[in-house]
């Protein structure tokens, strides 16, 4: 998978949804609000990712469809991506923080309300299992740096090189431009971001990145904090973030989007609330892109972002999806 260019929002960009094996995208844009659901009412599983992320959707999909777990599925889908070393916001490959070291994030949280995550997880290229075994093997639910390494490792994760000589040629190219200055806005975006409900109605979610590219060190993002980059609750639904973290943290976004849901909003309604949320709390909003996507127990589905450019991948039975006419906000 190719990286793509997110945050600089006024490049040419796309709401693709892939459907099964169709691939459908939609460069249309209105003003208005859209405030039904746009995504197909399916009643049945289904698997939707932040970005155009086929393969890690498919594989999820291909454990839905066997009957498997939305937990497993969550996993397996997003390990595919993290184990792409040309993506560069996922796993190995991911773009370094400004000191060179690549960190990642990432949780996952079952349809039990269980929840785990790690935080700066260096040398490690499947973050979203060892959320798993935090969630799983401990009685924590966030393992940081250091101790998430050694925990990885005593639970026979192994210790690999995650900065690839494309990453490391990219940050030695922003060092020379940027003087080692921390420039938010210009990172690119990749974050993975999924959710599934299986056969049993039953929804997981997971979410997995490096962070914002040539952050400073010691920096984390929403992606792996509970109720920011992503939330699941098994009687509403479940949400989950892209973008510049920080804006999700300060609205704590995802729980947000679920307490919408669990108040009667559709998921498409509520992405839009949410992001309208940071918009109306954020002048500089122009400068940065946000993109939420989530379900509900019905299956139904939602995605929004501040700008163009952001896309979303659906797996469900069949291939009817829909597009939508306005999927974000200016
Ligand atoms: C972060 N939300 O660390 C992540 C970055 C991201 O696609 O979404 N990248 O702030």
């Amino acid at each position: 998978m190719k990286r793509r260019t997110f945050i600089q929002n006024t490049a040419l960009g796309s709401f693709g949804v892939v459907a099964g094996t169709a691939v459908m995208a939609c460069q249309e844009k209105t003003s208005e609000t859209n405030s039904k659901n746009v995504l197909p009412n399916t009643n049945s599983p289904l698997v939707i990712a932040t970005w155009n992320v086929p393969e890690a959707t498919g594989k999820a999909w291909e454990i839905i469809e066997k009957g498997g777990t939305s937990l497993d599925a969550i996993e397996q889908g997003c390990n595919v991506e993290e184990a792409n070393a040309e993506g560069q916001s996922v796993g190995i490959g991911g773009l370094p923080d400004r000191d060179g070291n690549v960190t990642l994030d990432a949780c996952i949280m079952d349809s039990e309300g269980n929840y785990g995550a790690v935080v700066y997880l260096q040398n490690i290229k499947h973050p979203i299992s060892v959320a798993r075994k935090v969630m799983e093997n401990t009685p924590h639910v966030i393992l940081a740096g250091k101790g998430a390494e050694q925990f990885a490792l005593s639970e026979g994760f192994q210790k690999e090189n995650l900065l690839t000589e494309a990453s490391k040629k990219a940050w030695e190219e922003w060092k020379i431009k940027s003087e080692y200055q921390p420039i938010i806005n210009i990172e690119n975006h990749d974050t993975i971001g999924m959710l599934a409900i299986d056969k049993n109605g039953d929804i997981s979610g997971g979410c997995t990145t490096s962070g914002l590219a040539y952050k400073m060190a010691g920096r984390v993002g929403d992606s792996p904090i509970i109720g920011s980059g992503l939330f699941i609750d098994n009687e509403v639904g479940g949400a989950t973030a892209t973008g510049l973290g920080e804006e999700v943290l300060k609205t704590v976004g995802s729980f947000l989007i679920v307490e919408l849901m669990r108040q009667g909003k559709s998921p498409q309604e509520a992405c839009e609330e949410a992001i309208r949320r940071i918009v109306s709390k954020n002048p500089n909003h122009k400068d940065f892109q946000v993109g939420y996507i989530a379900l509900n127990k019905k299956g139904e589905t939602g995605f929004y972002s501040i700008h163009k450019g952001f896309s979303v991948t659906q797996f469900l039975e069949g291939s009817q999806a829909q597009i939508p006419s306005n999927h974000f906000l200016d």
